[in-house]
């Protein structure tokens, strides 16, 4: 009887638990919550929505469609004011807003924001949606359905938000042949076969989930990248997405093999001082505004991981991006630069070498290139200090690269929730300009006076129904949204925002997920890559971890190259006694990682080569705190097992499988990641696995001889 009334409880709390596929995402428009509706039905009884581009169509389409799910009935337009009117535009579209609206308000609202009032006009409570652009109005209609999706009061409102980041970018890593470089959910969505005659459903529901989250800009193409798809054919595949894509305020964007000219423009040589291989990119360049005029620019790979690039020519970085630039300048179009080089001719550690290679180039790029850089120096790691290139080139806009797409972070099936980590990394200090001149400040352009700037992330979007394969993962994609509209979210609202959007407003479901969510990153490193070990995983696939590794050509692409473990102890002494990378941050950022005594532990052996001995602050050696971590992450996994298990009522059955099933999997993995990890490096410790930690399954032998040829993404 208990459960039965249980059961009632759940349900009338939660409202529909019909099985859900996940392709909605967290625009899922299901029924109000109760304890909203009644005011939510009162406040909203008409829409009116001023202007006629496709931009405001998409609007219209939007909050009625939106209206219609969350309170169960068509709200109708009007063109009379009423109580409970909701009137959207520009305030060139309707004198009634701009009557209704300070200047001042209107100015903080910016080109792409927007203001959403309570107001009574005429003895009527009216909510009015104002902007100055028609974008502007868009992202306004997001934001108030945002508001109702997560239950808020809607009865006085005074919201001015405005973007803190001009480009709010996903770059795909998606080749023509629909594989998807280090993608886990599915082939690529863009289906370049049928385009650009066929334009499925998909892409007009990408372009809405994106400017739900204010993304107003997509990279295509794989930045390992493939010339042809500069060729015409492409191109007109590439106008028909940016057509689908711009009444959403989406740029589409290529990235760009430097040898193009030679792959698919007959030139003997890219040498970018070439006048023939600059007239080649200008041709290039106007050809492709002649079908997309609103055409964003290039996102460049160059001379890294066999990619071709200037140096090939003896040429700098801002030779090569400067070319382009010129290029694409007369149509206002930019270049992203990628600061993710490293060489294998240089024996220097890995963590220097972007560093010295831009740092002599600040100040020589053109004005409309920006340089893309990694959050971390090494390449998307569970944890990484800060690039140090981050306050260093300050004449230069310099673009942040985060990684949704999990390929060192669980990949398809573990729960990790990323908000933490690129917050982590944002408001890091570079004190470049002394205390406070934090990533985030480097990265929205205020640091140095940049308009031009930027933040990416690297998508983890395929054609899994729900984009993007487990769901919580299209938690990483909102997060990119919101943070790079504003990188003062923390990660606590934007996963309360989403889970609110992407389960239900019930308060215990509420605190429970994100309680999984806020945790997850901190375990995943936990028996992962505890006390900044790094680059420890499998060859290739990326996946599992393979610490052992040491018969790769390149020495930086082996797992021992950054454990450097040895019968004295384990870490990569990048100190002035080491490569003294740390070097390259300013003094005062560097004060929590100098001394291995008093180290920021999360990042001790990233920054040092300790015994095994080594006292910690807990008073443990390092090996028992490094047992212990493996084994505290693998214990915490049960633990969000648990969590998620009581969701059972309040989650839909076919969600809620899924994850359970993906939580079982984290699980042994988790347990993989830690007993292969502790028996390889007790192999060099000499010291016991001691109770109460676990005792570890198989042999190291049998860890050593697993192979996963076709593991996803590779
Ligand atoms: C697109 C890592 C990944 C590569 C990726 C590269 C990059 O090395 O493993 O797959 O290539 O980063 O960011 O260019």
């Amino acid at each position: 009887m208990k459960k039965i009334l249980f059961f009632f409880l759940a349900i009338s709390c939660c409202g529909s638990l019909a099985a859900e596929n996940g392709y909605e995402c967290w625009l899922r428009y299901t029924t109000a919550d109760k304890s909203v509706i009644k005011s939510y039905r009162q406040r909203i009884q008409s829409i009116t929505l001023f202007g006629t581009s496709s931009t405001i169509d998409a609007a219209r389409f939007e909050l009625s469609t939106a209206l219609l799910g969350l309170l169960g009935k068509t709200i109708p337009g009007s063109n009379s004011i009423r109580d409970g009117s909701v009137i959207a535009g520009t305030t060139s579209s309707s004198i009634l807003l701009s009557k209704n609206i300070t200047v001042s308000d209107l100015s903080q609202a910016g080109t792409e924001g927007f203001v959403i009032l309570s107001k009574i006009i005429d003895g009527k409570n009216c909510t009015l949606i104002i902007a100055n652009s028609d974008i502007g109005v868009l992202y306004g209609v997001f934001h108030f359905l945002r508001l109702l999706q997560t239950a808020q009061p809607i009865q006085s409102l005074h919201i001015i938000s405005a973007p803190r980041i001009k480009l709010r970018l996903l770059n795909h890593w998606d080749n023509l042949n629909r594989t998807v470089e280090r993608g886990y959910a599915g082939s690529s969505i863009w289906n370049w076969h049928t385009l650009p005659g066929y334009i499925d459903q998909r892409y007009t529901d990408y372009a809405r989930l994106n400017a739900s989250i204010g993304i107003n800009g997509t990279v295509l193409t794989n930045v390992n990248a493939n010339a042809t798809a500069l060729t015409r054919p492409y191109l007109e595949k590439v106008a028909a997405l940016a057509n689908t894509f711009r009444p959403y305020g989406i740029k589409v964007y290529l990235t760009a093999r430097f040898s193009a000219p030679i792959e698919i423009g007959g030139l003997k040589t890219a040498d970018p001082l070439d006048p023939a291989v600059r007239d080649w990119w200008k041709q290039k360049a106007d050809e492709i505004y002649s079908l997309i005029p609103d055409f964003g620019g290039f996102l460049v790979k160059a001379n890294s991981e066999g990619q071709p690039g200037p140096q090939n020519y003896n040429r700098t970085h801002a030779d090569g991006a400067n070319m382009m630039a010129a290029a694409v300048a007369p149509h206002k179009g930019i270049i992203m630069w990628r600061a993710f080089v490293y060489s294998s001719e240089n024996p220097d550690d890995r963590h220097k070498q972007a560093y010295i290679d831009f740092t002599p180039l600040d100040g020589k790029f053109a004005d409309n290139v920006l340089v893309q850089v990694k959050n971390g120096p090494i390449d998307f790691m569970p944890r990484e200090p800060f690039h140090p290139l981050f306050g260093a080139m300050p004449k230069t806009p310099l673009m942040m690269e985060f990684q949704l797409t999990q390929e060192y972070t669980g990949q398809g099936t573990h729960l990790v929730y990323l908000a933490p980590m690129f917050k982590e990394c944002l408001e890091s200090d570079t004190y470049a300009k002394g205390e406070g001149s934090t990533v985030a400040k480097v990265v929205d352009g205020s640091l140095d006076d940049h308009s031009l700037n930027g933040m990416a992330g690297v998508s983890n979007i395929g054609a899994d129904i729900n984009w993007c394969g487990h769901p919580f993962a299209q938690a990483n994609w909102y997060a990119l949204g919101r943070l790079s509209w504003d990188h003062q979210l923390s990660a606590d609202t934007i996963a309360d925002e989403w889970v609110r959007q992407s389960f239900s407003n019930h308060i215990p479901l509420v605190r429970d997920l994100k309680f999984i969510m806020l945790s997850s990153r901190e375990i995943m490193v936990q028996y992962m890559n505890p006390l900044g070990l790094h680059h420890i995983m499998g060859t290739g696939h990326h996946y599992g971890p393979a610490p052992w590794v040491n018969d790769l050509s390149r020495p930086e692409w082996n797992p021992v190259y950054y454990h450097r473990a040895d019968s004295f102890g384990i870490g990569f002494d990048r100190t002035k006694s080491g490569s003294n990378a740390i070097a390259q941050y300013k003094p005062e950022a560097t004060e929590l990682w100098r001394d291995s005594n008093d180290c920021d532990e999360r990042y001790l052996l990233w920054f040092h080569h300790v015994c095994w001995n080594h006292r910690m602050r807990s008073g443990q050696t390092l090996w028992t705190a490094l047992c212990m971590y493996y084994n505290m992450g693998v214990d915490r996994v049960s633990v969000m097992k648990i969590v998620w298990e009581k969701q059972k009522p309040f989650v839909d059955a076919v969600r809620f499988k899924q994850v359970s099933m993906l939580l079982d999997i984290q699980y042994e993995e988790a347990c993989w990641w830690r007993d292969a990890c502790l028996l390889y490096f007790q192999t060099f410790s000499k010291q016991p696995i001691k109770e109460p930690f676990v005792q570890p399954t198989h042999t190291l032998d049998y860890y050593k001889q697993l192979r996963f040829p076709y593991a996803p993404g590779n």
